[in-house]
C-alpha cells in the first residue's frame, strides 16, 4: 500500500517536472532528484522488515573459516556484539548506487579496522548453496571493484579498479576468519577508478553509506546488470555478501512513465 500511494505521488512530482523544465537537463537533474527521494522512502517504509542483502537468518553469507570446524562454522565468530554485520540496503538511480552497510562493528572496541566494500560488475556466484560456509578466498565470486574505506577524508574514499591494482589483503590468525580477502593491498599501488562518497555514523548501529557513479563502474541504468556486493571487518568475524540488479526495479518503470507523459504532452500541445 505504502509502496503504491507513493508511486502515485511520483508520477504527479514527474508531470510537474516537465511543464516547468524548459531544458533536458533541467528536467534530468529533476527526475533524478525524484527518483533518489522514492528509492529512499520505499527504503525506509520497508527497512524494518529486512535488509536488501540480508546476513541474518536463512540469508545469511558465513564463508570458509578454517579456524574451526564446519559444524560450529557460524555466522559471527568471536562476540556478535562487537562482530555481527546485519546487511546491507541497496538501491541505486539513474546516475548511482547506494550501499548502506549495518553492523555492531566500531572502531576501538578490538584491534581491526573497517574492511572494504567489494564489487563485482559481472554478476554474484558464491561458492555452493547458501549459507555459504565453504567459500573462501579464491572461492566464488571474484571482485572488479572495491571502495578503499582507509581512503577516507571529507566524506569522499577512492574507488579502485581491482583488477588492475596488485590485489587484496587476506586474514590470517587466531582471532580472526582465515583466507578471506578484507581489503585491497595497503601495501601496494592502487589503480582509481572514480571518487566515492562515504561516510560513517556510528549510533545503536555504526552504517557506512556509499555512493558510487554507475558510470564509474561500467554499468548503466538502461541496461540491466546482476552485481555482488561484499563487506566485513578487517578480521572477516562476519562478512556480508549478496546480489543486487541495477536498475532498481521501478527505475526503468517509472522513467517508462515519463517517456509516456512527455509523449502525451507532446500530443495535447500539437
Ligand atoms: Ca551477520
Ligand atoms: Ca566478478
Ligand atoms: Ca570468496
Ligand atoms: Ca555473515
Amino acid at each position: 500500500m505504502v509502496r503504491s500511494l507513493h508511486s502515485s505521488l511520483v508520477v504527479r512530482g514527474r508531470f510537474k517536472a516537465f511543464k516547468t523544465g524548459n531544458k533536458g537537463r533541467t528536467i534530468m537533474k529533476t527526475l533524478n532528484k525524484v527518483l533518489v527521494a522514492s528509492a529512499l522512502s520505499i527504503g525506509i517504509s520497508s527497512g524494518a522488515a529486512a535488509y536488501t542483502i540480508d546476513d541474518q537468518g536463512a540469508d545469511q553469507f558465513i564463508g570458509q573459516n578454517t579456524n574451526v570446524s564446519d559444524a560450529d562454522n557460524l555466522d559471527v565468530y568471536g562476540d556478535p556484539d562487537i562482530f555481527e554485520v546485519f546487511g546491507m540496503n541497496v538501491a541505486s538511480d539513474l546516475t548511482s548506487l547506494y550501499v548502506d552497510v549495518y553492523t555492531n562493528f566500531r572502531l576501538g572496541v578490538s584491534s581491526y579496522d573497517f574492511g572494504d566494500l567489494f564489487i563485482s560488475t559481472d554478476g554474484w556466484n558464491p561458492l555452493g548453496p547458501a549459507p555459504y560456509k565453504s567459500d573462501g578466498f579464491g572461492d566464488g565470486e571474484t571482485w572488479e571493484y572495491a571502495v578503499d574505506v582507509s581512503s577516507r577524508s571529507d566524506g569522499i574514499a577512492d574507488l579502485v579498479d581491482v583488477s588492475a591494482s596488485s590485489g587484496f589483503d587476506v586474514t590470517s590468525g587466531l582471532g580472526t576468519r582465515v583466507e578471506q580477502e578484507v581489503t585491497v593491498s595497503r601495501n601496494a599501488p592502487l589503480d582509481k577508478a572514480g571518487d566515492a562518497g562515504l561516510s560513517i555514523s556510528t549510533g545503536a548501529l555504526t552504517k557506512l553509506s556509499f555512493e558510487i557513479a554507475l558510470s564509474d563502474l561500467g554499468l548503466s541504468a538502461m541496461t540491466p546488470q546482476e552485481i555482488g556486493l561484499r563487506w566485513s571487518m578487517t578480521c572477516a568475524n562476519d562478512i556480508t555478501e549478496g546480489s543486487y540488479t541495477v536498475p532498481e526495479p521501478g527505475t526503468l518503470a517509472l522513467l517508462g512513465l515519463g517517456l509516456l507523459g512527455l509523449g502525451m504532452r507532446k500530443r495535447v500541445k500539437s
